[in-house]
């Protein structure tokens, strides 16, 4: 990363990598201000700027900027599945995420919108920093900026974690003020409001997700629920989004969830899918689920019959695309993509009934070669940490 960043600073020496079978660490955030810590800290944090969420105190990382549906990687767009370092991390779309994993343990869940989950392995435990804290298996010193010492604040914690230089940093911020990063001020009648709308919370984890509590505890999602109504005045996208990430969570525990869209409306989903509440969507890339699904199963939108999950979207079986490989590298190609397999645009390759076909070509008269200077800008850079041994 460029200088001047949050770095965390070394205090005592790094204590070995014990690879062993201990609790995984498990950090969330959850719509624009919800936080909880690998070691259960719950905080809330307005910001519109970019975070270093989880950092190994010890080892070299990289990041990934998730901007959409597609991934920016190095200068160019790619669609998922992607593979990466002869598979030693894999981007693969699960639900309604897009779910990052190395081989070395480390995942993570991002729903392209304002849910990510970051797990790390027990190997990590005492070794990590960032806003997740330092997964040491103590709530009270989980608050702790780049230097060590615990933040001032919650907007000072923000602050420290903060990723400078990136575009568009003049116009996001951290220290929110007055009204803005605490419900408070409104009237009763406006409370009692809250608290009606957010007795639907109630009736999920009374109902449907009642089997959830042993993960999540509903006081979280009530609170979660009444801030919510609070800063978005009653917007009910909240709620349901909240809801969906409830069940994600349960479903991924391997916890049944009771289907509860006759209290909430579903989620939309693209042309020629639906959405189904326990499914393991078929892709181009593996078109026939696991057999046992029905224990792995996320919420998602599958692909109606005769269709199968290409890139972003649902095509004709007979539509589906390819998977590229070069140099240790795979991603997808939708059918009839084309790339520049070098950096000098001197070969071309282009997914064709289902080959990747490659040939020499060169730029069209009147064009030049040049990197794709990437048209997205970040929303949530992902601090992925990982040693190579
Ligand atoms: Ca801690």
């Amino acid at each position: 990363m460029m200088g001047g960043e949050a770095r965390c600073l070394i205090t005592t020496n790094p204590p070995p990598v014990i690879r062993s079978s201990g609790p995984v660490g498990t950090c969330w955030v959850m719509g624009d201000p919800h936080y909880r810590t690998f070691d259960g800290t719950y905080y809330n944090f307005m910001e519109n700027c970019t975070y270093i969420m989880a950092k190994n105190l010890f080892s070299p990382f990289m990041s990934r900027h998730i901007c959409s549906h597609i991934f920016q990687i190095s200068d160019s767009l790619w669609y998922l599945p992607i593979s990466l370092a002869n598979g030693r991390v894999t981007l693969q779309q699960s639900g309604f995420s897009v779910v990052t994993e190395t081989d070395f343990g480390l995942s993570v869940q991002y729903d392209w919108e304002q849910y990510m989950v970051v797990k790390v392995p027990a190997s990590f435990m005492g070794r990590m920093c960032g806003m997740c804290g330092n997964f040491n298996g103590k709530k009270d010193d989980d608050l702790t900026i780049p230097s060590g010492s615990l933040a001032a604040s919650i907007p000072a914690l923000g602050k420290s974690w903060r990723v400078p230089g990136l575009p568009g940093e003049a116009y996001c911020t951290d220290d929110c003020t007055g009204q803005c990063n605490v419900c408070k001020g409104e009237s009763w009648i406006e409370h009692l409001e809250a608290e009606s709308f957010c007795q639907l919370v109630t009736l999920l984890t009374d109902g449907p997700l009642r089997d959830c509590k042993s993960l999540i505890d509903p006081k979280v999602f009530y609170e979660n629920c009444l801030f919510d109504y609070c800063m978005g005045k009653g917007y009910k996208k909240f709620l349901c989004k909240t809801a969906q990430i409830y069940t994600d969570a349960c479903q991924r525990a391997g916890i049944h969830v009771h289907d509860w869209r006759n209290l909430i409306a579903e989620p939309k989903c693209p042309a020629n899918s639906h959405f189904d509440s326990c499914a393991c969507p078929a892709t181009c890339e593996n078109p026939s689920p696991p057999a046992d699904c029905k224990t792995k199963c996320v919420a998602s939108c599958t692909c109606n019959d005769g269709f199968l999950w290409s890139g972003n979207t649902c095509v004709p079986k007979n539509q589906c695309g390819c998977i590229y490989s070069n140099g240790g590298q795979k991603r997808y190609l939708q059918a009839g993509e084309s790339i520049w397999a070098d950096a000098t645009c001197s070969t071309k390759c282009t997914c064709n009934s289902g080959q990747v076909v490659c040939e020499k070509a060169s730029c069209p008269d009147g064009s030049e070669c040049r990197k794709n200077s990437g048209a997205l800008s970040p929303l949530v850079t992902v601090v992925l940490t990982g040693h190579s041994s």
